[in-house]
């Protein structure tokens, strides 16, 4: 093999955020953008030499000539092999289980998750180190730093090869072998769940409507629920990924899921919803006429857990992030099992899985996932509730009804003020920062602060310390809201309110949930003067 050694310079900007380093397509798409930062990724982690790599993404535009650069790259790096998804497509939680099935190194993937794609959309490149989680913080500054320095990258001569066909081939001295997409995932899952008790559900008539949001769970959702268990042709929905989903937004929320939405409000709608995201790792989650927040989600998967066989009496702690509402905190006290407080995003849960120390881990941005592999993961969460109500034989509603009668319910609800002028949201911050020490004691809009920080989180594993992961402000009757600024976003500045308040067991369970928050929300708003920072007058996304 030939390999070419091209000179660059570094490029500013290439710092990864909450799930690697995500970017306009137009952006990745200059000449040398994504060779630099792959050839720093090799760089940053020891190189590329005589290592093996999982490389698939999530079917966006450029998805698949920025698969065949990395090919390129790996093996004029002097990468052993590669596991590639055939034509590049491999669901992020696909990956993730692929690098630990297989002991790869670790794995590349090409997404920008739940960002919009497509031509004048985003994309991402995201990568997961040899445990199959999101590279940890020491992992991604260390990347950055070679970004800064970096003087030139490899690539071979030749083309990546065939990566349509299942098979495999070779580049220089790289083995690539071109695997389905579905295989290793499906069996997974069997190996997790209950799918005789799943197929006899739906054979009872039992009705599904998955919406894959034209993205990259579509052939999975499709070959398991309709394939394997037997749900009826048509209960997935936007089932073939497209380069940009259909020109939609595949951000699973009641906002974005708007079809699945109407779908389950009908007179005539299936027993259960449930909607994932760009790259397959999230998950929404729908009854008859009423959406599931993932904070309810997490706390009802871990009461209920014990009805699917890999998780009959195996929790031994849960995780949630920051921001996710404190429901999930209420089943682990019950249950007598710690439950963890980590900041936003997937890898900061890794150290707790990989020690042991949590099972099933959520983020109210619709992540749910367990220690089967190292991310979030959309379609096991939905297979986990299948299984629970196969078992359990009660309707959804019924059930988180009942969960709110035993537990109460965190009504709860984020937010968003999207592509804010980043130095306006900074503002904004610092001014509520500023504030935190004389908070407490004070009333604002007739609640109570009782306690006032900005969330830090000493990582009980390796001890590492991260700061600054959001500002908490709780109030004496249980209520808080919380304030961070997105790390996803490739424009301006995103504003995420956290809002959360806490009815006991005998209270009012059915409320609207915006009419139940307004205490906290006019709190949320006097105190950090989002209208005077921001000029606007109301969130742009309420989920
Ligand atoms: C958002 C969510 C966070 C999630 C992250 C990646 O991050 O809030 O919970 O882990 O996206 O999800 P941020 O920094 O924008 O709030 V995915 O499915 O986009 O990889
Ligand atoms: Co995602």
């Amino acid at each position: 093999m030939t390999s070419r050694i091209v000179q660059t310079t570094p490029i500013e900007g290439q710092k990864p955020g909450t799930s690697g380093l995500r970017k306009k397509t137009a952006v990745f798409r200059t000449p040398g953008y994504l060779e630099n930062f792959v050839q720093c990724i090799f760089d940053g982690t020891g190189g590329a030499a005589g290592k093996t790599y999982v490389v698939g993404g999530d079917g966006r535009f450029f998805n698949r000539e920025a698969t065949r650069t990395i090919i390129r790259m790996a093996a004029a790096n002097g990468a052993a092999g590669l596991i590639v998804g055939q034509n590049g497509i491999l669901s992020t939680p696909a990956a993730s289980n692929l690098i630990r099935k297989y002991k790869t190194d670790g794995g590349i993937i090409l997404s920008a998750s739940h960002n919009p794609g497509g031509e004048n959309g985003d994309f991402g490149v995201k990568f997961n180190a040899a445990n199959g989680g999101p590279a940890p913080e020491k992992i991604t500054d260390a990347i950055f730093a070679k970004t800064l320095e970096i003087k030139e990258y490899k690539i071979a001569e030749e083309g990546a090869g065939d990566i349509g066909t299942l098979g495999s081939f070779t580049v220089g001295d790289c083995k690539v072998d071109v695997i389905d997409s579905v295989d290793d995932y499906e069996t997974l899952m069997q190996e997790l769940f209950d799918f005789d008790a799943i197929s006899t559900l739906f054979a009872g008539g039992f009705r599904i409507c998955f919406d894959a949001m034209h993205a990259v769970t579509g052939p999975y959702a499709t070959r398991i629920l309709e394939g394997t268990l037997g749900a009826p042709k048509g209960s997935v929905i936007n089932a073939v990924p497209s380069p940009d989903f259909g020109g939609g937004h595949p951000d699973p929320n009641p906002v974005w899921a708007e079809e699945l939405v109407a779908i389950m409000g009908d007179d005539d709608a299936p027993d259960f919803g449930a909607a994932s995201d760009g790259d397959g790792d999230r998950n929404m989650i729908m009854g008859k006429g009423a959406f599931v927040s993932p904070s309810d989600s997490l706390a009802l998967l871990t009461a209920y857990a014990h009805l699917a066989p890999a998780y009959s009496g195996k929790l031994v702690g849960v995780a949630r992030s920051m921001p996710t509402s404190q429901a999930v905190d209420l089943v682990a006290e019950r249950m007598g099992i710690p439950c963890f407080e980590t900041p936003t995003g997937w890898k900061f849960f890794g150290n707790l899985l990989d020690a042991g120390k949590a099972t099933l881990c959520g983020e109210e941005s619709a992540g749910t996932g367990s220690n089967h592999i190292r991310e979030k993961d959309g379609l096991w969460a939905v297979l986990l509730w299948l299984n629970i109500l196969a078992r359990d034989g009660r309707d959804i509603v019924q059930l988180r009804a009942d969960h709110w009668r035993s537990f109460g319910r965190n009504y709860y609800s984020r937010h968003d003020y999207e592509e804010i002028p980043t130095e306006a949201a900074e503002a904004l911050m610092t001014a509520l920062r500023m504030r935190l020490a004389d908070l407490p004691g004070t009333t604002v809009a007739g609640m109570q602060v009782s306690t006032a920080d900005d969330f830090a989180y000493r990582d009980p594993v390796d001890r590492s310390l991260t700061e600054h992961q959001g500002v908490r402000i709780v109030f004496t009757d249980g209520s808080r809201f919380v304030m961070r600024l997105s790390g996803t976003g490739t424009q301006g500045a995103t504003l995420r309110v956290y809002l959360e308040r806490f009815v006991d067991r005998s209270g009012d369970h059915m409320q609207d949930v915006q009419v139940a928050l307004s205490p906290v929300i006019a709190a949320a708003d006097t105190l950090a003067e989002i209208t005077k920072h921001t000029g606007r007058s109301g969130a742009d996304v309420i989920t």
